[in-house]
């Protein structure tokens, strides 16, 4: 275990939870704070659905479906089932019966007034987990795709309805203007050692975080070094549209060019040891295996990582 530094951790949710798996292992989950975003949580059935924050919970909490990467292990599908059969309802997005419990009560707690940095506390308390799980807003900031076959489509429809197979133009993080940093997570951003930007798609998982007014300028004051770890191996995003988007927005699916529109809040750079070597002014360079396929994978990441941080600031 790594023994003092404070590490927070901006994710998204599928490939980003798997190194926060392995940091769980390597850092005090006390000393673990991440800043997760909600640009895909909607509504549903009534109920409001926060797919990354649920994501990095039930992984820090050992419960996911290790198939999927999300919602939870053994679930079944009985509630959804019913629902199509009685009322015809087009159950596209899939929801297990164990995981509505985390959404009747996240709506529940929503609608007596509590925040979302509330419930995800309670929830994540519930879980076990020890590790600081925080909402990167209070508000709702929708991420919506503008497409050029289907126009405007909120994030779920393009990402599941859809599998996102239409053409990306731009990106929108409605009503990003008037969200705020909540407490926790500007504590949690202030008082790291390190901030990590975890594998997760820049686009999608990334910049929703960064749109919040005052996440860009905050990273760029802290004191602590900001990191991104590449979500690129070899030209291709292991899992998920990160490339095919790069690709419709006119960027070569590259490591590089991840790095890149980070600039500006980069400090150091967790490059794959298959892509091309990097260099970038003013910014540290570690290559490294970063394909995680194994809990073991994972670990070792976390503890190449977490060791070249404390080399860094010793
Ligand atoms: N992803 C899918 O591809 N299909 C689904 O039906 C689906 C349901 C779902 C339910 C709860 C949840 O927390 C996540 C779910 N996801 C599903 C994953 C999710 O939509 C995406 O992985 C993220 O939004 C992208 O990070």
């Amino acid at each position: 275990m790594a023994l003092e530094l404070n590490i927070t951790v901006l994710i998204g949710g599928v490939g980003g939870a798997k190194l926060a798996r392995g940091l769980a292992e390597v850092v005090p989950p006390p000393r673990l704070s991440f800043i997760v975003n909600t640009g895909d949580d909607f509504w549903r059935y009534g109920l409001k659905i926060c797919p990354d924050l649920d994501t990095v919970m039930y992984t820090l909490a050992d419960i996911v479906n290790p198939e999927t990467g999300w919602g939870l292990a053994a679930d079944s599908s009985a509630a959804l089932d019913s629902m199509a059969r009685l009322y015809g309802v087009d159950n596209w997005f899939r929801l297990g019966d164990k995981d509505l419990a985390t959404h009747l009560l996240r709506t529940q707690r929503l609608r007596e007034g509590e925040s979302l940095s509330q419930v995800t506390a309670h929830l994540s308390r519930q879980l076990g987990i020890s590790a600081r799980i925080l909402p990167m807003t209070d508000a709702e900031v929708p991420t919506i795709l503008n497409t050029i076959n289907e126009g405007k489509l909120p994030f779920q429809d393009y990402f599941v309805r859809r599998r996102c197979a239409p053409i990306v133009q731009s990106i929108m993080h409605k009503n990003a203007e008037r969200a705020a940093i909540p407490e926790r997570a500007r504590a949690a951003l202030l008082n790291a050692d390190a901030l990590l930007i975890a594998p997760s798609n820049p686009w999608l998982s990334i910049a929703p975080i960064l749109s919040v007014p005052g996440m860009r300028a905050l990273l760029s004051r802290v004191r602590a070094p900001v990191i991104a770890v590449t979500p690129i191996i070899g030209g291709e995003a292991v899992k998920g549209p990160t490339a095919k988007i790069m690709r419709e927005l006119g960027l070569r699916p590259s490591a590089a060019a991840v790095a890149e529109y980070y600039q500006g809040i980069l400090d150091g750079f967790v490059n794959d040891s298959r892509n091309p070597p990097m260099e970038l002014p003013g910014v540290q360079v570690l290559q490294s295996d970063t394909l995680m396929r194994t809990l073991e994978d994972k670990i070792r990441l976390a503890q190449e990582i977490v060791h070249w941080i404390e080399g860094w600031l010793s």
